[in-house]
């Protein structure tokens, strides 16, 4: 079966549909695609099969799994077909019993190729990866027969996955409009939406204001991912240890009132050292109160934070008129808000930090991303993935090795955090208490490029 005609006949039995559908997300869509009945069609469901077959035969793996419901049946077919055993994941977690999630017999080490139906966001793909992967499996393939997704391939690639899609949603579209199966209108409405809900960019535009710029641009020319969080208490230490590293870095973090000797020369010297070895300035002073007292508190006191700090972190928890406070009137500065932060327990939860994913995007011009941490690639690929199109993610509690402090501080490994999608990695004690710091600032920046550059 060609898939020219593996779509057309998907059309004919309906699981291609136009008109109006309500989705999860609340949004209404021009077209809905739902493969379920496929089954009834034997004709079309061993047609897809062997398009599969012929696109995974060359690729290296010992089991053919199917994601349930959908696609287990054709992940069975292409396993009759290749000779190869099938396992799978039952869809809900085992209660009792011995607690074997997976069906079917396998060896630990051995490789499994996913096969599912749609893939959207890629994050089922990545939790059913992960499930495989904590039974000893290795995953390296995923195969689905409609890739609707805006480029979800290279973020996969990024954690280490290849993903075959038999066709994409513009295929499909091309298809149906040249054997007049939609009218142009709706070929447009189609092209309209899909540009407005690509899963990580709702507007459809380039959020990117003039700071994210400034720093995209740094980490491109410095080939650097590491934001130094330099946290001691007097400006000897600071600068002695800024000396040593200031060349790996693309972006210094301060929190300016842990330093006992702050004076007006201690600005000077670091307006100096951030020219001279060509990085950003951040205070990470988490601003969390109404407007009118956070203008006061970002460009008064003894701090005038305003002045010297092309960056701040900001908590959302306030509301919008914490943006408004510290930016009007206020120019070529912008923020990181916090959406989901590195310490054990923390309050925030999925529907704060989407919301704070929406204040961030209607704020664009003076937010340039957000702080995000997660214990593992997989989590943090989720929040990356709700992050609005060309706004940056700063991941904190980054170590070589991962672990926690005796207060609440939990670290990822700077591989998991470059591979979860961060822009910037966070580091202070990494570097700040190793012996060498010199040593160490080189060992986390190479790490983390490693992976940016892939
Ligand atoms: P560490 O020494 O690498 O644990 O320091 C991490 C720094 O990042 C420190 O200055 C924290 O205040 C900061 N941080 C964090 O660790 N976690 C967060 O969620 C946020 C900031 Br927001």
């Amino acid at each position: 079966m060609k898939t020219e005609y593996f779509i057309l006949r998907l059309h004919d039995i309906g699981a291609i549909k136009f008109g109006e559908f309500t989705l999860k997300s609340g949004h209404k869509s021009p077209f809905y695609f739902d493969l379920r009945d496929m089954i009834s069609h034997p004709e079309i469901l061993s047609g897809v099969a062997n398009l599969l077959v012929d696109q995974i035969q060359d690729l290296d793996f010992d089991y053919i799994s199917g994601v349930p419901y959908t696609a287990l049946p054709i992940a069975t077919l292409v396993a009759d077909i290749l000779d190869k055993p099938l396992i799978y994941i039952r869809k809900e977690e085992k209660a009792y019993g011995t607690k074997n999630n997976i069906i079917g017999k396998f060896e630990k080490g051995e490789k499994c190729l996913i096969i599912d139906d749609l893939i959207t966001t890629g994050e089922s793909l990545l939790e059913t990866a992960e499930k495989f992967k904590n039974e000893g499996l290795e995953i390296v393939d995923f195969s689905v027969i409609i890739d609707r997704s805006n480029n979800i391939e290279q973020y996969l690639n990024k954690s280490g996955y290849k993903l075959h899609s038999l066709i994409k949603l513009d295929k499909i579209i091309e298809v149906l409009k040249e054997n007049n199966r939609i009218s142009n209108d709706q070929k447009i409405k189609i092209k309209n939406f899909t540009n407005k809900i690509s899963y990580k960019n709702k507007t459809g535009k380039n959020l990117e204001n003039h700071l994210t710029k400034l720093l995209k641009e740094k980490i491109k020319a410095k080939k650097s991912n590491l934001i130094l969080s330099l946290d001691v208490d007097n400006q000897k230490d600071f600068f002695n240890i800024l000396e040593k590293t200031a060349r790996q870095i693309v972006m210094l973090k301060t929190h300016i009132d842990i330093l006992n000797d702050f004076d007006a020369d201690f600005i000077t010297r670091l307006k100096e050292y951030s020219i001279k070895y060509d990085f950003l300035i951040f205070e990470d002073r988490k601003f969390a109160d109404i407007g009118n007292t956070v203008r006061k508190q970002y460009q008064g006191g003894i701090y005038k934070i305003k002045n010297w700090a092309h960056f701040i972190t900001v908590h959302a928890i306030p509301g919008e008129g914490i943006l408004q406070g510290l930016f009007d009137n206020v120019e070529n500065r912008a923020c990181f808000l916090l959406a989901k932060m590195s310490s054990k327990g923390n309050l925030m939860n999925e529907t704060y930090t989407r919301k704070v994913f929406e204040i961030g995007e209607k704020y664009a011009d003076v937010v340039s991303g957000y702080i995000c941490h997660a214990n593992s690639k997989e989590e943090l690929r989720k929040l990356k993935n709700k992050i609005p199109n060309g706004q940056l993610m700063l991941v904190p509690g980054v170590k070589l090795q991962a672990g926690n402090d005796s207060v609440g501080q939990q670290y990822t490994t700077v591989e998991d955090a470059m591979q979860g999608g961060a822009d910037c990695i966070i580091v202070g004690r990494g570097i700040t208490d190793a012996e060498n710091s010199e040593a160490a600032a080189k060992e986390y920046h190479e790490r983390a490029w490693k992976v940016y550059k892939g």
